[in-house]
């Protein structure tokens, strides 16, 4: 399984693509397993891995919710965890990946998991990723976004603006803030998604996600990839070890 000539069309035309089907059920479930651990606080590694709570239970507030449904995003989670890193290892993704970063070498930049609990899951603003990973050079990294369980309009899944990756960065502060006056918004393509189904975007192109006031949670786990010769901008000594997962 790899990318159509009419998928590398459309996702250098547009800055993402829907790709379809990628994991198995019983993938999907351990997936999701390993993550409601992280966020409930069982997993063994739970304390080390970095939770961004929900701003209402940072607030105080969501008392009356399981640990679980506090979390709003969990970050790296693959230091943690081998069956998370062997996810972001997965040779269908990183065959896709080959092709959309046109490199043989690829390193991870990063992973995170948006939970978007049932019933108050927060929205996601519109941003281009790129806009907060700043010490990264060329601004060309690929996110594969997997649903762990189905992502529909009404749960909250991702929302992308085609050719968005073309105009630059928007500033913006994608948990806070609404950009205003975004180019096209009208435009936007729900990316609609089963468990075990996930789509690849751009680092460029502008997306967000709703709330989700549904019963039905929506659980995502991204993988961030960049070219191995990326240049890291920041201070050299603050510079993570980017795992090195195909070429040199
Ligand atoms: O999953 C979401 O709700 C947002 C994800 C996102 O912003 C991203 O993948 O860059």
């Amino acid at each position: 399984m790899s990318l159509s000539e009419e998928q590398m069309v459309d996702y250098t035309r547009d800055g993402f693509i829907r790709y379809g089907p990628i994991l198995p059920t019983p993938k999907i479930n351990e997936l999701g397993e390993i993550i409601d651990k992280f966020a409930s606080g069982t997993h063994p590694n739970s304390g080390k891995v970095n939770i961004r709570l929900e701003r209402a239970a940072e607030k105080g507030k969501l008392t009356d919710v399981p640990t679980r449904d506090k979390v709003w995003q969990l970050w790296d989670v693959y230091k943690h965890d081998e069956l998370i890193f062997n996810h972001a290892c997965n040779p269908i993704i990183l065959d896709i990946v080959e092709k959309l970063l046109d490199t043989k070498n690829i390193k991870l930049f990063a992973d995170q998991v948006l939970m978007k609990p049932a019933f108050h899951g927060s929205p996601v603003f519109w941003h281009n990723d790129s806009a907060y990973w700043t010490t990264i050079e060329p601004k060309e990294l690929v996110s594969c976004w997997v649903a762990i369980d189905d992502a529909t309009i009404e749960n909250g899944c991702l929302k992308m603006i085609p050719g968005s990756h073309k105009n630059g960065i928007w500033p913006t502060n994608k948990r806070d803030s609404h950009i205003k006056d975004i180019p096209n918004e009208s435009d936007s393509v729900p990316i609609v998604l089963k468990a075990g189904e996930c789509s690849f975007h751009h680092s460029m192109t502008i997306h967000s996600s709703g709330e989700n006031l549904t019963p039905h949670r929506r659980r995502g786990i991204v993988t961030s990839y960049m070219r191995s010769d990326s240049k890291w901008l920041g201070n050299p000594t603050d510079k993570p070890d980017f795992p090195l997962l195909r070429g040199h």
